[in-house]
């Protein structure tokens, strides 16, 4: 039978790093081998014999067979050549990974609360200041004995969550977390990294400066009795509109034991990773940090509860274990106090991948990476077994799939590709200990994944590759007049809930995808996905 005519062969459209595996992806091809070209002079540079046609499950019943030339790591433009099927370029080259790492993290600067975005910094997408959030007023389910509700607190600064406005503290943790990690992992890579902001000629490092804007706003989400509201926004969803467009009342909203811990661990790691550049605020954290976890102690089961008139983003968790693990371990790294680190241990469980809801890996990166010499042998080695058995995992399941990817049919949930990025985060984090570059081939085969090396086709970052999202749920990029989306930004990939209400090319979990403002389930951006994108960069260009 003569199979379909692929339209396309599936690359890595930024390039391929020079180290490291290189795959591409050819579906629905009969032929058996395959050529890679240099561009210039067409002399060949690698033959080889693509795989067995298999099918991977998310993908439906499309076959699909890799051309592997991992071998090649001299830098250049090539072409791969398989007979009935175009032609594809594959470059080879580090250049612009650095250009990406850095439009990733600057991506949170175009995405400050009460900023205004000058085109000093933000070129043509300069913006008025949108929420100064000077005047939020207390909902009555964060109402409090001091704070009563329809009292006005102030709350400026940070970042928006996402396509929305709202400012929602669980997902803040891990994508502050993230972030601070690739620093706190990676300080010499961060330590003349310009980001162009308004901050970047202070001696502060700019991943740190641009973090802090969030740190800032976290603060004063705290309530006098140390417990911390779930969320900041408004209670209707905001319009197709700029920032400062929207002038509808925004709320504090909820108080959580989920928000509370996060809170916690994420101002004990700032308290330690600003210690020297910001003495008293670190000081201040740490305090504020400490009273969340004895409020969260005292009340340790508090699930958030959508009320009735609030319809934003509701981040809910009735799970709190690996909260409370999280907390006590970014407590204990900050303060040495033997309470947290049985704390810690009481409460640690099964390691798993890190999403805003499920969070046990932060704790064990944390301890594994900044705890030397403060944990017991036992201990360090109880968290390495535990670590090494998932990234054994996530390798199995790389080395099985068709698409080179460790992504298996139930991992494609709203934010997808945040599931790929942090699996490859543990993945790193094998390869930190290890320097098996297994663990790290399975991390470069994420990062091509999302640049392209799906069966979407997508690239999925905006601004980077030679297919990327154009229309992503994102209220900024959408109604600025300029044709680009804001630049660096990953988009939540593909997954077949279809929650919103657009119709999508298939119902297979890794195509349901849809480039259009329409699709939030597939096409919105989020902080908790970018972070991961940034943090995973920084360890591929600094290990
Ligand atoms: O918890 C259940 C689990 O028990 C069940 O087995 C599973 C089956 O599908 O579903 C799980 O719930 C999912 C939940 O996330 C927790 O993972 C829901 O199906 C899923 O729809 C939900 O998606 C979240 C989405 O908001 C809708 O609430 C995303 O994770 C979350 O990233 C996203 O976040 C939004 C904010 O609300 C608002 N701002 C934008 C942001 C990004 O889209
Ligand atoms: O814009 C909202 C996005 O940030 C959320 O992730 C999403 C999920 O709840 O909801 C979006 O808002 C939509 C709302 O849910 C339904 N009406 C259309 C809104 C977008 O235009």
């Amino acid at each position: 039978p003569t199979l379909k005519r692929a339209s396309t062969i599936h690359t890595n459209q930024l390039s391929y790093l020079p180290i490291g595996e290189k795959i591409a992806l050819i579906p629905n091809v009969s032929a058996l081998t395959y050529t890679l070209t240099n561009k210039d002079d067409g002399n060949i540079v690698y033959k080889g014999t693509l795989s067995e046609a298999k099918v991977w499950q998310p993908a439906g019943s499309v076959t699909v067979k890799q051309a592997e030339f991992s071998s090649v790591q001299s830098t250049g433009s090539y072409l791969l050549t398989v007979a009935g099927v175009e032609p594809k370029e594959i470059d080879i080259s580090f250049t612009p990974y650095a250009a990406l790492h850095d439009a990733a993290l600057k991506s949170y600067y175009y995405n400050r609360a009460s900023s205004e975005i000058t085109s000093e910094y933000g070129g043509q997408w300069a913006r008025p200041l949108g929420h100064s959030d000077n005047q939020v007023t207390v909902h009555s389910s964060a109402a409090s004995e001091e704070r009563p509700a329809g009292t006005a607190i102030t709350a400026s600064k940070g970042w928006y969550d996402a396509g929305d406005f709202g400012k929602y503290v669980v997902n803040s943790g891990i994508a502050t977390y993230t972030l601070m990690a690739a620093y706190q992992h990676y300080p010499a890579f961060y330590q003349n990294r310009e980001l162009n902001i308004p901050e970047s000629n202070d001696d502060v490092p700019d991943i740190l400066n641009e973090i802090k804007w969030n740190l800032d706003w976290l603060q004063h989400m705290q309530d006098i009795d140390g417990g911390v509201y779930h969320k900041l926004t408004t209670l209707e969803w905001p319009g197709k509109e700029m920032p400062h467009e929207d002038q509808r009342e925004r709320f504090v909203i909820g108080k959580s034991t989920a928000a509370t811990l996060n809170f916690a661990a994420t101002m004990a790691m700032a308290s330690r990773v600003y210690s020297s550049q910001f003495k008293a605020l670190s000081t201040q954290w740490l305090t504020a940090s400490e009273l969340a976890w004895q409020w969260a102690n005292t009340n340790p089961a508090v699930v958030y509860v959508q009320p009735t008139d609030v319809k934003s983003g509701e981040y809910g968790d009735d799970h709190f274990n690996d909260e409370f693990a999280w907390a006590a371990a970014e407590l204990y790294l900050a303060t040495q106090n033997e309470e947290y680190l049985s704390a810690f241990e009481h409460h640690h469980g099964l390691l798993g991948i890190s999403s805003w809801q499920h969070v046990p890996s932060l704790a064990v990166i944390s301890l594994l990476r900044e705890g030397g010499g403060l944990l017991p042998a036992a201990l360090v080695e109880q968290l390495t077994q535990l670590l090494n058995s998932l990234a054994g995992d996530l390798l199995l399941q790389y080395q099985n799939s068709a698409y080179a990817i460790a992504m298996e049919q139930n991992d494609f949930v709203w934010g997808s590709n945040s599931v790929v990025l942090n699996k490859a985060m543990i993945l790193m984090q094998a390869y930190h200990f290890s320097k098996d570059t297994y663990y790290r081939d399975a991390s470069i085969g994420a990062i091509s994944y999302l640049l392209g090396r799906n069966p979407t086709g997508y690239s999925f970052v905006t601004g980077f590759g030679s297919k990327t999202p154009v229309d992503p749920h994102h209220r900024a990029s959408y109604s600025d007049n300029v044709n680009q989306p804001i630049p660096g930004m990953l988009v939540g990939g593909p997954q077949n809930g279809q929650q919103d209400e657009c119709s999508y090319p298939s119902n297979q979990a890794a195509l349901s995808y849809l480039d259009h403002w329409c699709s939030y389930s597939t096409n919105e951006v989020a902080i908790n996905w970018n972070a991961p994108l940034v943090y995973v960069l920084a360890a591929l260009l600094a290990e």
